[in-house]
């Protein structure tokens, strides 16, 4: 028993509260960068840190929201009353946590395949990172489908590397989201996508043995089973709900702490839409199945502020209500009728 293990335990029960979800706000500043530029922000750290503002000071967000992922940056960033964020998440009850990945980069010897980096003095970053408040961490594993990929070497390469990155942040005092993403891009079925997570989270949970990480103190963020955004038809919801579940029961073992969702490109309504299915659908579910996700729950919130001070309260107020839709969907409660009716007032 590591001098961790309680708080570990706690912290993952807490990520996945009944009614709650993770805000993933832990956009690095390339990726931060380029949704600014689309909308004419300028791609500033002080522009970042607003927008980062922005979100933590919205009315109610702790009402659904158990925990938001930080990057860097932001973790030693401050409001404009000159209160940090961390301090500033702590006493609304929001837990906060860090990505800790270095970013994807080509995988050598297989084209058009990436590999995340970053494990190199991870052990004192993840220390680092519980000293200025952390107490969870996140590493994103990208998974392509394309006509002969993902490889078995691929698939093989991101599994160790989340495995190795989750031992080292529970023997630090981090709780690991373990995030490997299977992209939505490409014209695959659902079929083939289901084949292709089962496979990966198959390698997942083998390497997260192989390197001893404690299940219960753990969060499993994958992606849903869904055909590619280019595929000729759509999946009924009640589809895509059925084969995710149907996927992590064959694959996840029961003593997971809490499947997290990420969104992963597809609509507000549609990331709503799944979730509640699966809740609706799948009550016997063993682990919490609730969602962290970043641009389902910003994407509307960021377009109405603009890097505009005043549309600070009409984009907090879109951002509640995406982040109050999710919660609803964490419990099977929501409807889209009620979706679009809400997001009107
Ligand atoms: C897949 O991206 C994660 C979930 O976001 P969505 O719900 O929008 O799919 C997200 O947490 C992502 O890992 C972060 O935004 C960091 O991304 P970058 O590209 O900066 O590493």
């Amino acid at each position: 028993m590591s001098t961790y293990t309680q708080e570990l335990q706690t912290t993952a029960t807490a990520l996945v509260a009944k009614g709650k979800g993770i805000l993933a706000m832990d956009e690095s500043n390339g990726t931060c960068n380029k949704r600014f530029e689309k909308l004419g922000i300028a791609p500033t750290a002080e522009n970042r840190r607003a927008y980062r503002e922005l979100i933590l000071t919205t009315p109610n967000l702790n009402n659904f929201i158990s925990g938001a992922i930080l990057f860097d940056e932001t973790i030693k960033q401050s409001s404009s009353t000159g209160e940090s964020f961390v301090s500033m998440m702590q006493g609304l009850g929001m837990i906060p946590g860090i990505k800790v990945d270095g970013g994807t980069k080509p995988f050598d010897g297989h084209p058009d395949e990436l590999v995340t980096e970053g494990l190199d003095g991870l052990a004192d970053r993840v220390s680092e990172y519980y000293k200025l408040g952390a107490r969870f961490a996140k590493w994103r594993a990208v998974i392509t489908i394309g006509a002969d990929i993902p490889s078995a070497a691929c698939i093989e390469a991101n599994a160790d590397a989340l495995a190795r990155y989750a031992a080292i942040c529970q023997a630090n005092g981090l709780v690991p989201i373990v995030e490997p993403e299977v992209l939505i891009d490409g014209d695959h079925t659902l079929d083939r996508c289901q084949e292709v997570t089962a496979a990966t989270l198959k390698e997942v949970f083998i390497q997260l043995a192989i390197q001893g990480v404690e299940l219960e103190q753990m969060i499993l963020k994958p992606s849903m089973v869904i055909a590619g955004l280019s595929a000729l038809l759509p999946t009924p919801v009640n589809e895509v709900a059925t084969a995710t579940i149907n996927t992590l029961m064959q694959e996840v073992p029961p003593t997971v702490a809490g499947i997290a969702f990420l969104s992963g490109g597809q609509t507000n309504e549609q990331a709503a839409a799944h979730l509640n299915a699966m809740n609706v659908m799948f009550p016997q579910a063993p682990w919490a199945v609730t969602f962290s996700y970043a641009r389902a729950i910003q994407q509307s919130a960021l377009d109405k502020w603009c890097g505009d001070s005043a549309n600070v309260a009409a984009a907090q107020k879109i951002l509640a209500h995406r982040a109050a839709c999710n919660s609803a969907a964490s419990v099977g409660t929501y409807t889209v009728d009620n979706d679009r009716q809400l997001a009107l007032v």
